[in-house]
C-alpha cells in the first residue's frame, strides 16, 4: 500500500477523552474514529488489524473441529421469551420494534438462535457432537462504555456453541475450546491466564475467563504465579489425545477473577500469588440444558429416549483484543504489534521523494516485496524524514527499511526492527530475501 493512496489520518495530540494507552494509540494511529458513545467506525489500518485477529481465532476454531456459520445481528424476542431471558437481560440489551410491532433485539449474545436451529434440524445422536461458531457484532447498551474499543457498546465477537449427548461430551468439547483458546491468544503474542469465573446472564456452574494482566484492566484478579511460566501447546496438538491432562495442567494451580476469589480456599503462599488487573479476552461456559431443555433442543439417544443437549459456549472479545495487544505491546513511539497481527509486516521509508535514485530504488524493493508475499506499506511522502519515522513508530510497523542518498551510495539499506530498535545494514539485492525470511517467518 502506497501511503499516499492510503486513508490514515494519523495525529500528532494526545486526544483528551482517551484514559488508557491503548485508546490514545487506536486514536493517534489512525485505527477507529467513535462514531456515537461506544461504537466506532474502523478506518483502514485498524480493519486489517481486526480482520487478522478474527483470521488467528477462526484458523483455532476450525483446527479444534468447530465450523463457522454466520448468525443475524437482530434476533427475534420470540427465542429470547422462550428461554426466558428476554425481561431478565435488563437494559443492556437493546431492544427494537419493527413496523409490524414486532418486537426484535441486537443480539447481545447468540445462544438462543443456535439452540433453535440445532433444535430443528438435529434430531438423532448419531449428528452429534456439533460445535459451531461465528464472528459477528454484538451489541450491549453498557452503563459506561469507556476505554475505547475494551468496552464498547457495539464490538466484534467470536462466539461459538457446543452440543452434546452427555455431561462428559460436553466437558470433552469445553475442554477443546479451552485449549483452543489458550493457542488463540500466543499466536497474538499473549500470555492469558485462564481463571476460575463467575458466569452472569449466560448461567452454568463450570467457566473460566482468559485474562491479559495488565494494569489498567478492569477486572481485580489473584492467581499463582506458576502459571505464567507454563507453556501453550504447539502447532501439533491432538485434541483427542491426553486433553484432560493437558487441562489439568493450567486448571491445578489457582486462579480466579475478584468474583470467585475465596481467601478461605486459596493455598497458594503471600509470595507466590499474584493480585493484579486484568483485560478479559475471553470467557467459556458449560451450562448443560439450560438452553436445550426451553426451546426443544431434544434427540432421540440409542436407546430411543428424547434426551436434551448438553451445551457449552464460548467467547473470544475480538476488537478488545486489538485494544489488549497495544496494552501489552507499546513504548513511548507507539504501538509495537506483534508480526502475526501487525497491518503490514514492512514499512519502507523513501527519504528523498523526487531523487531518481531513491524512487527507482523504492519502486524496486516495493515490487519485490509485493513478489514475495510480504505485505508492506510505502511512505512514498513527499515528507520530512522525522514525521515518517514517528508515523511508522506510532503505527507499529514490525520492519522498517529506509532508503536514502546516502545509504544507496554503497547499495546499503537501513533495517530497523520496532520492537527493541535493533537496526541492520543490509546490501540492497538481498534486501527481499533477508526480509522475506524473517517477518513473518
Ligand atoms: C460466550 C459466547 C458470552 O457472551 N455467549 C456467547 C457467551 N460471554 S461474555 O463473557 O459475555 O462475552 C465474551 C467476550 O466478549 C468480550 N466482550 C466485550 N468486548 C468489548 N466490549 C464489550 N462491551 C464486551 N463485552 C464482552 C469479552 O472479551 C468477553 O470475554
Amino acid at each position: 500500500m502506497r501511503r499516499t493512496r492510503l486513508f490514515l489520518p494519523t495525529l500528532k495530540e494526545t486526544p483528551a477523552e482517551a484514559q488508557i494507552v491503548s485508546h490514545r494509540l487506536m486514536l493517534r494511529a489512525g485505527l477507529v474514529r467513535q462514531s456515537a458513545a461506544g461504537i466506532y467506525t474502523w478506518l483502514p489500518t485498524g480493519l486489517r488489524v481486526l480482520q487478522k485477529i478474527a483470521q488467528i481465532v477462526r484458523e483455532e476454531q476450525d483446527r479444534a473441529g468447530a465450523q463457522e456459520v454466520l448468525m443475524p445481528t437482530i434476533q427475534s424476542a420470540e427465542l429470547w421469551r422462550s428461554s426466558g431471558r428476554y425481561e431478565d437481560y435488563g437494559k443492556e440489551m437493546l431492544r427494537i420494534t419493527d413496523r409490524h410491532d414486532r418486537d426484535l433485539l441486537y443480539g447481545p449474545t447468540a445462544e438462543e438462535v443456535i439452540t433453535d436451529i440445532v433444535a430443528n434440524e438435529i434430531s438423532s445422536y448419531r449428528d452429534l457432537p456439533k460445535n459451531l461458531y461465528n464472528i459477528q457484532w454484538k451489541f450491549r447498551d453498557e452503563v459506561r462504555p469507556r476505554f475505547g474499543v475494551m468496552r464498547g457498546r457495539e464490538f466484534l465477537m467470536k462466539d461459538n456453541y457446543s452440543f452434546d449427548l452427555d455431561k462428559a461430551g460436553a466437558v470433552h468439547s469445553y475442554n477443546k475450546m479451552f485449549l483452543a483458546y489458550l493457542r488463540t491468544y500466543a499466536r497474538m503474542g499473549l500470555k492469558a491466564v485462564p481463571m476460575k469465573a463467575d458466569t452472569g446472564p449466560i448461567g452454568g456452574d463450570l467457566s473460566h475467563e482468559f485474562i491479559i494482566l495488565a494494569e489498567t484492566g478492569e477486572s481485580a484478579v489473584f492467581c499463582d504465579k506458576s502459571l505464567l511460566e507454563l507453556d501453550t501447546p504447539g502447532d501439533d496438538i491432538d485434541y483427542d489425545a491426553n486433553l484432560q491432562q493437558e487441562v489439568d495442567r493450567w486448571t491445578r494451580h489457582y486462579a480466579a477473577t475478584d468474583e470467585m476469589h475465596d481467601p478461605a480456599k486459596c493455598d497458594v503462599a503471600e509470595d507466590t500469588l499474584i493480585t493484579a488487573r486484568g483485560i478479559e479476552v475471553g470467557h467459556i461456559f458449560y451450562f448443560g440444558t439450560k438452553y436445550s431443555a426451553p426451546l426443544g433442543a431434544l434427540v432421540q439417544g440409542a436407546d430411543g429416549r428424547q434426551i436434551a443437549l448438553e451445551m457449552g459456549s464460548y467467547g473470544i472479545g475480538v476488537s478488545r483484543l486489538v485494544g489488549a495487544i497495544i496494552e501489552a505491546s507499546h513504548d513511548d513511539d507507539g504501538i509495537i504489534w506483534p508480526e502475526s497481527v501487525a497491518p503490514w509486516l514492512v514499512g519502507l521509508i523513501n527519504l528523498k521523494v523526487g531523487d531518481a535514485n531513491c524512487d527507482a530504488t523504492c519502486e524496486k524493493i516495493y515490487a519485490g516485496l509485493r513478489a514475495a508475499g510480504v505485505e508492506a506499506l510505502y511512505d512514498d511522502r513527499d515528507e520530512r524524514a522525522g514525521g515518517k519515522f514517528a508515523d511508522m513508530d506510532l503505527v507499529g510497523i514490525p520492519w522498517q527499511l529506509t532508503v536514502g542518498p546516502r545509504g544507496l551510495k554503497g547499495d546499503k539499506i537501513e533495517v530497523k526492527q520496532r520492537a527493541g530498535g535493533e537496526k541492520s545494514e543490509i546490501a540492497l539485492d538481498a534486501l527481499v530475501d533477508w526480509i522475506a525470511a524473517r517477518a513473518g517467518a
